[in-house]
């Protein structure tokens, strides 16, 4: 082999292999895509205090976004039971005009209140489905 045809090769090499960089970058950049989930609005009401809609069903890996709508605090907090293996969550008190996401990825049945409401039945429930 000549010196020009060892310097072909490696050049090739080099070619094949950045080409196979960015064969694998986009197929990650593709997986990561499908695995964010979608996003589900649950607002926050006053007179009554609610949580509309009260239930929502989602898949693992979506979020909830709560919203403050109304004009006095609201919270939402993860009330027993827990399912198994699942992350804790608590916004803390919301202010007007806040907003609160949970990302769920565990399945299970998620109950859930509004710390100064939950008394006058500002409850919610998340259905997570695998
Ligand atoms: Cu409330």
């Amino acid at each position: 082999m000549t010196k020009g045809g060892w310097w072909r090769n490696r050049i090739a090499a080099a070619v094949c292999a950045s080409l196979l960089a960015l064969i694998l970058f986009a197929n990650v950049q593709s997986r990561s895509a499908a695995a964010s989930g979608s996003t589900v609005v649950v607002t926050m009401t006053d007179k009554p205090s609610k949580f509309v809609p009260e239930t929502v069903t989602i898949k693992v890996g979506d979020t909830v976004e709560w919203r403050n709508t109304g004009k006095t605090i609201h919270w939402v907090t993860i009330g027993p039971p827990i399912p198994k293996g699942a992350q804790p969550f608590d916004s803390g008190s919301m202010a007007p005009g806040a907003v609160y996401r949970h990302t769920f990825t565990v399945a299970g049945h998620y109950n859930y209140v509004c710390v100064p409401h939950a008394g006058t039945g500002m409850i919610g429930t998340v259905e997570v489905a695998e």
